[in-house]
């Protein structure tokens, strides 16, 4: 395989160390025990049984989340930039390395991803065969498993590539994926909602400008140039949340079977469709508006309050606020709700935002339930986009997934370059869970 771009060479050096670092972590450790489980983990999602190894970033319930071990903040400061704001594929290029790179790497890095942006015809073909009413995520995920036949990692395990080099036709995949994914998502947007009208990438943009200016949400063929911003910023914000959360985990999960990134993905990108993951977007934005019109505008505080307590006798959640993990307002969250300061956004929605971080909390609070009351990213992401007359809020879960992309892909590769098994934890009736609770083990 031809080595054409610096990145390659980077993952050469690093895949190196990681092997040596994880050899000796089970040479030393193997036998090791690092956590009891309870019968309420088992029954209660798994939450925080320490089960899975992930390198790319990690949730502190109180910090947030840390890409390679950089905050947001840090992130946003260190990564080259274009007109003030980091180069996405900078944040892919750190979380595959672990490394910032230069404004040299990431520049050729953007460039090396054009090359790949070109959408086959076929799968075109598959979106505008399938009804318009499918729901965007199906689509997205329909047109990411259409393109498997194409995987150069498939051809090169049945051509019996060692195990060792896999990781690099699976960074080929990922190449191409993350080139096509924004051109699929501007197409199922466009057709879905608009007018169908396919918007060429354009070669002098930059990844996140290049995937606005697609979207053409103004149908003016003009980019907005905060709009930009916001999507550079929203691909970064979204792109990865450790290993145990639902899309990451499937996606995963399906690529240790040694399925290649197209299977992984379309499974992952299901996963997020879920309302309480990556769907809960949509649904807060679609929760959002219902408060607008049910007041017709901004309600007071008292009466806001009261719609809330009665949304929630009826048994349902408040979309956008819990955490399975997070215990603290979402740092994400706190970057759009600055990303909206700086930009002076007041439209309603971004008003209501504001005054849902008044008073939800104080009311999940008092349920004594909840156990992460604040607001997550999905509280205030949807609100931005709608500002920037992206209003069909369906579609948010696949702008969501086009950013969560990059996490996924870069823990698939870290996962083939450093060998890891195919995953397969055991299972048990309840009956036996009692037998063993009872015999104290
Ligand atoms: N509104 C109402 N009730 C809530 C709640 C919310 N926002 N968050 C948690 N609860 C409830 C739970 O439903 C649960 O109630 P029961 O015991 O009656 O079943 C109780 O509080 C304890 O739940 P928890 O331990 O605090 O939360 P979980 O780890 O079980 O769930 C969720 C975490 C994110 C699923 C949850 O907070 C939720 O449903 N939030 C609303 C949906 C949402 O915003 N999801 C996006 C999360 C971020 C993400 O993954 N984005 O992709």
């Amino acid at each position: 395989m031809k080595l054409k771009v610096s990145l390659f060479q980077r993952m050469e050096d690093v895949v190196d160390k990681w092997r040596k670092e994880y050899k000796s972590v089970l040479e030393s450790y193997g036998e090791q025990t690092i956590a009891d489980v309870k019968v309420s983990q088992v029954l209660g999602g798994m939450r925080d049984v320490p089960a899975l190894v992930c390198e790319i970033s990690v949730v502190d319930p109180y910090e947030g989340i840390k890409f390679r071990g950089y905050s947001i903040d840090e992130v946003i400061k260190l990564l080259p930039k274009v007109s003030d704001f980091p180069y996405v594929l900078g944040l892919w290029y750190l979380l595959l390395t672990g490394e910032i790179p230069s404004k040299d790497e990431v520049e050729e890095l953007e460039e090396y991803i054009k090359i790949r942006e070109r959408l086959p015809k076929y799968v075109i073909e598959v979106l505008r065969n399938t009804p318009a009413n499918t729901h965007p995520m199906t689509q997205f995920a329909m047109a990411i498993l259409a393109m498997q036949r194409e995987s150069v990692f498939a051809k090169s395990y049945y051509e019996g590539m060692s195990k060792r080099d896999l990781w690099k036709p699976m960074l080929e995949d990922c190449i191409n994926l993350i080139a096509r994914a924004p051109v699929i998502a501007a197409y199922i947007y466009r057709r879905t909602y608009r007018d169908d009208v396919f918007v060429k990438p354009n070669e002098n943009l930059d990844y996140g400008a290049n995937f606005a200016n697609m979207l053409n949400v103004n149908d003016d063929f003009v980019l907005d140039k905060d709009f930009a911003d916001l999507i550079r910023i929203y691909l970064i914000l979204h792109s990865d949340h450790e290993g145990g959360n639902v899309s990451a985990h499937t996606c995963f999960n399906i690529s240790s079977a040694l399925s290649d990134i197209y299977y992984s993905v379309a499974g992952g990108m299901c996963g997020l469709a879920g309302p309480l993951h990556g769907n809960a977007s949509s649904e807060s934005l679609r929760w959002i508006l219902n408060i607008l019109k049910f007041f017709n505008g901004i309600p007071p505080k008292d009466k806001l309050i009261e719609y809330i307590n009665n949304h929630l006798a009826s048994g349902k959640v408040i979309p956008g606020f819990g955490h399975a993990v997070l215990r603290v307002t979402d740092p994400r969250y706190t970057a759009f709700a600055n990303f909206a300061k700086d930009k002076k956004l007041d439209s309603d929605v971004i008003k209501m935002v504001r005054l849902l971080y008044e008073v939800v909390p104080d009311i999940l609070k008092a349920t004594g339930k909840v156990k992460d009351p604040y607001p997550n990213v999905d509280g205030h992401s949807g609100a931005v986009l709608y500002h920037y007359n992206l209003k069909e809020y369906d579609f948010y879960t696949v702008m969501f997934g086009v950013s969560r992309i990059m996490g996924m892909t870069a823990q698939v590769v870290w996962a083939r370059a450093v060998g890891f098994p195919i995953e397969r934890p055991k299972s048990l009736p309840i009956k036996t869970i009692v037998e063993l609770a009872q015999k104290g083990k």
